[in-house]
């Protein structure tokens, strides 16, 4: 059988990674091209990702993928993180730079919302949790700016790569739906809502379905690249979160999974949405899946609270400190060995949110709730892991109350599998086994909705998750300790973590 080649662009909050994916009926195997940082940069106080770096990065890996394989390549896939948007004049100029969700322009925008819009009736309408940096509060703290009022179209940042590359503008649905501009009953725009803030739908490409062509690499982009035969586009779960849970290897359907990296994305695939006020009240989001399906999770802090701690001790630079810290085996050791439980914090907490002096804020959060201050790089890494298993659990098990679902597995994929002891923390939490893998999920899922469309496999999700389950390398954890030390762990925490999305 013919092997086929698959370049996936993924984009992540920390580093972006040009893969190629090699492709036959029963094979699929995974190259890095490259990889690349992501450093954020503020500038005159606002939070911006550095785009044109980020494209720079995209072209030096779609070059490496040319050089590596003497094959061309059948297509590209590209994902990134959701919600964000680069602004566009008539002729296709960039107005601005865009901006980082992790920004705080939006912090006064859910009340001016609020005021047209009940959270209740904007839950009703889009299924959408409530995060302070979703599109609709970006662009209602964007009105009346001189990009906003002078733009003629919006993308968001997968779509707006794409276009960089094939000069063809879209919209690619898993992603649209973070926009909470969506109605995830229709799958399609919802107008009353936009109407309702003055925001202008038309600003947005016509919708593209994953799977869908997407337009072909531009004459200069191949000359940049060296790629050679026309390659074309194909919109994948453009949301890298849509194609990491494309990627989940689920061989049965009673399946909860985890996609962790700097976020963790914890909850269920189900075939409708649930828009109870129940749901709402419990913070769960309904965003658009692969193949009609909708991800029904809640977003959790995730490692970006582990990354942040020792992004602080590293500049704080004490030799103490940074013997312990820039290896992070070591800290995973520590704390490890640390008391198990002693402080955990609400992982779910917004206040989390921004840059800057976790550890301290970590700190706040353990003595507000009365419980230990962690001293150490160990004792607060440990705080982190225990407080995300503890968070994984609690939205697991919020997923399968609200959703009459019944859950046997946990499955973690994302970088959040390379870290043993919190695969097993949230195993020995949700008291369920948990399988760890693949790493690289988001870019399975990109490679494999790509080979469906260009026909080399074929089947749904559950045909593209066997052949996951067959090829990728997978650890199993089962759950160990004692389990009501969880639940007295939660009660700690009280009612402090209980539906923030109803107030
Ligand atoms: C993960 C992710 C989440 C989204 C957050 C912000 O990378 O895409 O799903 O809520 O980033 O866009």
């Amino acid at each position: 059988t013919k092997e086929h080649r698959f370049a996936a662009v993924d984009l992540g909050a920390s580093s972006g990674r040009v893969i190629v994916g090699e492709v036959a009926p029963e094979r699929l195997t995974l190259h890095e091209a490259h990889r690349f940082p992501n450093q954020p940069t503020r500038v005159l106080g606002t939070l911006h990702w550095n785009i044109l770096s980020l494209y720079q990065g995209i072209l030096n890996g779609l070059k490496a993928a040319a050089r590596t394989t003497t094959h061309p390549l059948t297509s590209i896939g590209i994902d990134t993180w959701a919600v964000d948007y680069g602004l566009l004049a008539a002729d296709g100029t960039l107005l601005a730079n865009p901006v980082h969700y992790r920004d705080t322009r939006t912090t006064n925008a859910p009340e001016k919302v609020a005021k047209v819009l009940s959270p209740q009736a904007l839950y009703a309408a889009t299924g959408i949790q409530h995060l302070p940096f979703n599109t609709i509060y970006q662009l209602i703290s964007a009105q009346g700016t001189p990009a906003l009022t002078a733009a003629h179209r919006l993308l968001l940042i997968p779509d707006l790569i794409s276009y960089w590359l094939t000069g063809e503008p879209g919209t690619e649905l898993t992603n649209a739906s973070t926009t909470q501009l969506i109605d995830p009953r229709t799958r399609d725009w919802a107008t009353p809502v936009a109407q309702a803030l003055g925001i202008d739908l038309a600003l947005f490409p016509p919708l593209r379905h994953p799977g869908e062509p997407a337009g072909t690499l531009r004459q200069e982009v191949l000359a940049e690249t060296g790629l050679t035969t026309p390659v074309p586009v194909t919109a994948v779960g453009s949301h890298d979160t849509a194609s990491a849970v494309v990627g989940v290897p689920a061989t049965a359907p009673d399946f909860a999974y985890i996609a962790t990296g700097t976020w963790s994305l914890a909850g269920l695939e189900l075939d409708a949405p649930v828009l109870t006020e129940a749901s709402r009240a419990a913070n769960f989001t309904n965003e658009l899946g692969v193949d009609g399906t909708v991800r029904y999770l809640r977003n959790i802090m995730g490692l970006w609270m582990l990354q942040e701690c020792v992004r602080a001790w590293e500049t704080q630079g004490t030799t103490a400190t940074q013997t312990t810290t820039t290896d992070l085996t070591a800290l995973l050791q520590a704390a490890a060995q640390a008391t198990p439980l002693r402080s955990v914090v609400d992982a779910g907490d917004p206040a989390f949110i921004a840059p800057h002096h976790m550890p301290d804020r970590i700190a706040d959060a353990c003595r507000r709730t009365g419980q230990p201050v962690p001293r150490t790089p160990a004792e607060t890494t440990r705080c982190v892991l225990d407080s995300l298993a503890l968070a994984h659990r609690r939205a697991i098990d919020d997923a399968v109350r609200l959703s009459g679902r019944t859950v046997r597995t946990v499955h973690i994929v994302g970088g959040g599998v390379h870290n043993a002891l919190l695969c097993q923390l949230t195993a020995d939490a949700c008291g369920l086994p948990v399988i760890a893998g693949p790493a690289e999920a988001a870019a399975l899922g990109n490679v494999l909705v790509q080979a469906r469309a260009a026909g080399v496999i074929s089947g749904g999700l559950s045909e593209l998750r066997a052949l996951l389950h067959s090829t990728q390398p997978l650890r199993q954890y089962e759950p160990t300790g004692d389990h009501s030390a969880w639940d007295r762990a939660a009660a700690r925490l009280g009612d402090a973590q209980v539906t923030r999305a109803a107030t």
